[in-house]
């Protein structure tokens, strides 16, 4: 898949503000400071189209990406960050749900998480999310540049255990900084396209 053409067409706290459901939609999902906006930098081909934030937890908005006019690719507010007040992570969850649970044209939620740690009780409830709306299937490890490539391995085995993958769910290693397994990446949302 080529990007020829990609743009932030909304940003939104509540439903009034999505745009219309009339193209596919891709969702990145992950906890807060995990590598959502870099990848989404590096898939789109862009610098910083995606904030980059030093300071986690601030990306309260679900930000809908128009790409070649034909889909869009959807980053959801991370969660996860410990200075959040409850009231804001009551309100995260509702955004979240709200979104996932009454929008058809979705196809696909990719859930990161760190390469470098077995994955968190809340990375493990969001899977379980994607996985109840039939959304499951593909995993990012973020971070790739981070581990050795003997650890390489023993790291993804963990991240399949503890988030129970099967067989044909797929984990792609990535790295934003050395553009580690873009490619892979580029191809599986290619046909994810296809079927979806
Ligand atoms: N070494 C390394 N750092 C990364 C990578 N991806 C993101 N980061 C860093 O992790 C931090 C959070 O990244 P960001 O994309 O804003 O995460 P988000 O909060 O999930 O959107 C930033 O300091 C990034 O530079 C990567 O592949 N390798
Ligand atoms: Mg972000």
């Amino acid at each position: 898949m080529i990007i020829k053409k990609a743009e932030l067409s909304a940003t939104a706290v509540n439903k009034s503000q999505y745009p219309v459901p009339d193209k596919k939609e891709i969702v990145i999902a992950g906890r807060s400071n995990v590598g959502k906006s870099s990848l989404i930098n590096l898939l789109l081909n862009r610098k910083s189209l995606a904030r980059v934030s030093g300071s986690p937890g601030k990306t309260r908005t679900i930000n809908f990406y128009d790409v070649n006019d034909s889909f869009r690719i959807v980053d959801l507010p991370g969660y996860g960050y410990a200075k959040v007040s409850q009231k804001i992570s009551e309100s995260w969850k509702d955004m979240i749900e709200g979104y996932l649970s009454d929008r058809p044209n979705i196809v696909k939620a990719i859930q990161l998480v760190d390469i470098r740690h077995i994955p968190t009780a809340m990375d493990i409830m969001m899977y379980e999310w994607i996985r109840h709306y039939g959304l499951d299937g593909l995993v990012v490890a973020t971070k790739a540049d981070k581990v050795s490539k003997s650890e390489l391995a023993g790291n993804i085995n963990a991240i399949r255990k503890s988030l129970k993958l099967g067989e044909r769910d797929k984990v792609i290693a990535v790295s934003a900084l050395k553009r580690t397994g873009h490619e892979e990446l580029l191809t599986a949302l290619g046909s994810i396209l296809e079927e979806g």
